[in-house]
């Protein structure tokens, strides 16, 4: 399977590669409703993984099919967990998000998955979530082209930047986890988007 570079619905167009060759995945974006009643589209995104360190899967994976990987829920639980160094690249579409509603945003979509896994690998989630709020500054903007990149570099240290500007790193297998779980996970932002990652995922372990 090969990946479009486009998102179709808000026609960004996303590098095919990143971070020393990281190989786009996916594609997607993240809608919200505003009142219940109009949708903005707030950012498309693309999430990239290493070829080298997908391999990791192959152990366990190796023997298995493409169409028996592509709905797979443990084989997408592995990638996940495991050190494999990824990238989500968000492009922001909609030019005027404040910084207090990404915070918030922020606090309900990666908070909860926080709690959720924590429950088996207990962790103080709420220091983790403020430590990573606390990397936003108050009069960081985010208008229409920016671009923040979140990623899990080795030994599950997540690095965030903005244009291309570092904002700090945390290491936290589960804030990794957490992030990542929201474009690829059981209930990801855009499931298209996931079914896209997980057959690209799959077809990487077969080549
Ligand atoms: O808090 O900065 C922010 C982002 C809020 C998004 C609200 C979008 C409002 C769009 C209203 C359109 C009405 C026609
Ligand atoms: O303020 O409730 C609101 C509406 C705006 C929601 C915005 C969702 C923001 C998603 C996070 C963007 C991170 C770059
Ligand atoms: O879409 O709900 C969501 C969460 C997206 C994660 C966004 C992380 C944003 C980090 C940078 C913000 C800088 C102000």
């Amino acid at each position: 399977a090969s990946c479009s570079p486009v998102e179709s619905r808000t026609g960004e167009v996303f590098p095919e590669d990143v971070d020393g060759g990281r190989r786009l995945l996916g594609v997607g974006v993240r809608r919200t409703n505003v009142l219940g009643l109009k949708s903005i589209d707030v950012y498309a995104f693309g999430v990239y993984a290493d070829d080298s360190d997908v391999k990791k899967l192959n152990e366990k994976y190796g023997t298995a099919t493409l169409s028996e990987l592509k709905d797979k829920k443990e084989f997408i639980a592995d990638a996940l967990e495991s050190d494999i160094r990824m990238t989500v690249r968000l492009q922001i579409v909609y030019g005027r998000l404040s910084i207090r509603s990404v915070r918030n945003a922020f606090a309900k979509s990666v908070g909860t998955r926080l709690q959720k896994f924590s429950a088996s690998e207990p962790s103080d989630t709420d220091e983790l979530l403020q430590k990573f709020v606390s990397l936003f500054r108050d009069d960081q903007k985010l208008p229409k082209g920016s671009v923040i990149e979140l990623s899990r570099e080795e030994g599950y240290v997540l690095r965030t930047r903005i244009d291309g500007e570092e904002l700090g790193q945390i290491q936290s297998k589960l804030l990794c986890k957490s992030i990542l779980d929201l474009y690829f996970g059981e209930d990801p932002l855009d499931k298209n988007a996931k079914q896209e990652i997980q057959l690209n995922l799959a077809s990487r372990l077969k080549t």
